[in-house]
């Protein structure tokens, strides 16, 4: 099609109003609202993911309808640029001035002038790979968006029902078929089959590990980790856990990994499942994060987060660059945000370059391809470690000398294929984890014991407007309110090893206070001081304002 059809884009949208009243924005995780206001909004991502293909002579862009850890009334809609990573942001902004169109009219003009200055050629083709997590609303959202991919002569692909990290690997799948690059087969089964394969070399001759238990957050982690088991299961049993996928209200419902990481506890459902000592992990809704636990002999709970993932993952793969005899001839980094605890930041700075950036995949993934090898983790669990072209090449070609260096390089290319490096993936992760486990002989224990998390706490604080807060040194610091920073900084140095810094939220109205210090009182303490201050300054309702020692 040469140019828009509009008496059929006219007729499919009027299928889809917009609701009035209301204002959405793609944000750090797409659309993310209600599930039962977004219809008008899956219709038009339809179109943007169809002019976005065509925007790129036709390579395949992959939409994922997800709300992640959210409850289950929400839901939300986010695109996949063709190598499998996030939206390209100029696009965010296209996409939510025209989620915002009031009218169809309204939406045909927008769409139109688009056209024109994106320079769009609507004689290309134009393909969609998507997919949906186990959302009850999920089914009419994709078929609204259908609509769109139709309304624009884009050709869809379904993936069904499936994890985020699944649908990212296959938009790089399906661009890269054919080509030196190719990433895999590009199907489910396809996924499964690369990452089983690369585990069971990885760990071959390795003691099995007592079971690992799977709380799947009552989503789309549970069937696919069901079909992982399968395959791995003479090296690592998995017992799957909150799988009531069609539970009505079951899903993240005080479980997965976002509940494990904001309340610092195990999820109830859990508690006579684990045994002492025995490890446990969450994914979340989406199964893109990831959170390993484990009980002690005295019934106490250890979180082993995103930053003990990047702690232990980081450490294997500088051993065995070294081994292998490629030290100084790889660099590699880790990434991390402001919420990296102060304790795991100190641990890997002593071994490799860390960086800091602000929050939100995009930013985490763009700065770890500045390394040959770039470790990121958030520590909400989601990330994943890429290699680049250049570590790519040095690695299949390099020559070792020694039986030993032999080994590691193979070690280092079968952890290529075991990482998911389009996106942070939960199942990788995890068998990631277990990899380096089994190789340094470690319980949960033991790794929780490569350095002591120091206490910390994370607040929210409902403020009247929190787009008057503004940051910068990757959200470290404070530039507005003005002078704001500096009572918070004359606030922080009373407390020993405190640290503690505000950001505006992305994904909620409120404004985020963290604060850790040497001592659980004092990093309570100094969170809820900090609460206070930010409230007082900004204005809100009283009965909103932070209430101390919770
Ligand atoms: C989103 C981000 C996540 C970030 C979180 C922060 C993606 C895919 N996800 O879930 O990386 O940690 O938002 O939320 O980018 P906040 O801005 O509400 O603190
Ligand atoms: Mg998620």
């Amino acid at each position: 099609m040469a140019t828009i059809d509009v008496e059929e884009v006219r007729r499919l949208s009027d299928l889809h109003p917009k609701p009035a009243l209301i204002r959405f924005q793609y944000g750090t995780a797409g659309f993310r609202t209600l599930g039962n206001t977004l219809d008008s909004v899956l219709f038009r991502v339809g179109i943007i993911a169809g002019l976005r293909s065509k925007k790129l002579d036709g390579k395949t862009i992959g939409v994922m309808v997800t709300a992640s850890h959210n409850p289950e009334p929400d839901n939300g809609v986010k695109l996949v640029d063709p190598r499998g990573e996030m939206l390209e942001s100029s696009w965010e902004t296209h996409a939510t001035t025209f989620s915002n169109a009031a009218t169809t009219e309204d939406f045909l003009f927008v769409l139109d002038a688009f056209v024109k200055t994106a320079k769009i050629d609507l004689s290309k083709p134009a393909r969609v790979v998507y997919a949906r997590d186990t959302r009850p609303s999920g089914p009419a959202l994709v078929s609204a968006f259908e609509d769109g991919l139709k309304a624009i002569g884009a050709e869809g692909r379904d993936a069904g029902v499936t994890t985020t990290p699944i649908l990212h690997y296959l938009v790089r799948s399906i661009n890269t078929k054919g080509t030196k690059d190719a990433y895999g087969e590009d199907s489910e089964q396809g996924y499964f089959a690369k990452l089983s394969e690369a585990f069971k070399k990885l760990v071959a001759g390795r003691a099995t590990p007592p079971p690992l238990v799977i709380d799947c957050a009552n989503g789309v982690g549970a069937p696919a980790a069901a079909k992982l088991s399968g395959l791995v299961k003479e090296n690592l049993l998995l017992v799957l856990e909150n799988t009531s996928t069609t539970t009505p209200g079951a899903l993240n419902n005080s479980c997965g990994a976002d509940y494990v990481k904001t309340a610092q506890k195990l999820p109830p459902s859990l508690a006579s499942k684990l045994n002492a000592g025995q490890r446990g992990c969450s994914l979340d809704g989406d199964a893109d994060r990831l959170m390993y636990f484990y009980i002690d002999e005295g019934g106490k709970f250890h979180m082993l987060d995103g930053d003990k993932i990047a702690a232990l993952v980081a450490a294997f793969i500088v051993e065995l660059v070294k081994t292998a005899g490629l030290e100084g001839q790889l660099n590699i980094g880790v990434v991390q945000t402001a919420y990296a605890n102060g304790a795991s930041t100190k641990y890997l700075a002593e071994r490799l370059p860390v960086k800091c950036v602000p929050t939100g995949v995009k930013h985490l993934h763009h700065a770890a391809e500045h390394y040959d090898i770039g470790v990121y983790f958030e520590a909400n669990g989601h990330g994943t470690v890429l290699f680049s072209p250049t570590s790519q090449d040095k690695l299949t070609t390099y020559e070792p000398s020694t039986p030993a260096q032999s080994t590691a390089l193979t070690h280092l290319i079968n952890l290529m294929q075991l990482i998911n490096q389009t996106v942070g993936d939960a199942l990788s992760d995890m068998l990631l984890v277990e990899v380096v486990l089994a190789h340094k002989s470690y319980s949960g224990v033991e790794w929780d014991s490569l350095y002591a998390d120091l206490p910390n706490r994370l607040v929210k604080v409902v403020v009247a407007d929190r787009t008057i807060f503004k940051t910068q040194d990757a959200e470290r610091q404070l530039v507005s309110p003005p002078g704001l920073q500096k009572k918070i900084d004359e606030i922080v140095q009373r407390y020993d090893g405190g640290r503690s810094f505000v950001r505006p939220s992305g994904t909620e109205d409120v404004v985020r206070v963290y604060a850790e210090s040497i001592f659980r009182p004092q990093a309570d303490e100094l969170a809820f001081r900090i609460a206070g201050l930010v409230y007082d300054e900004t204005g809100g309702d009283p009965a909103q304002r932070p209430k101390e020692f919770m």
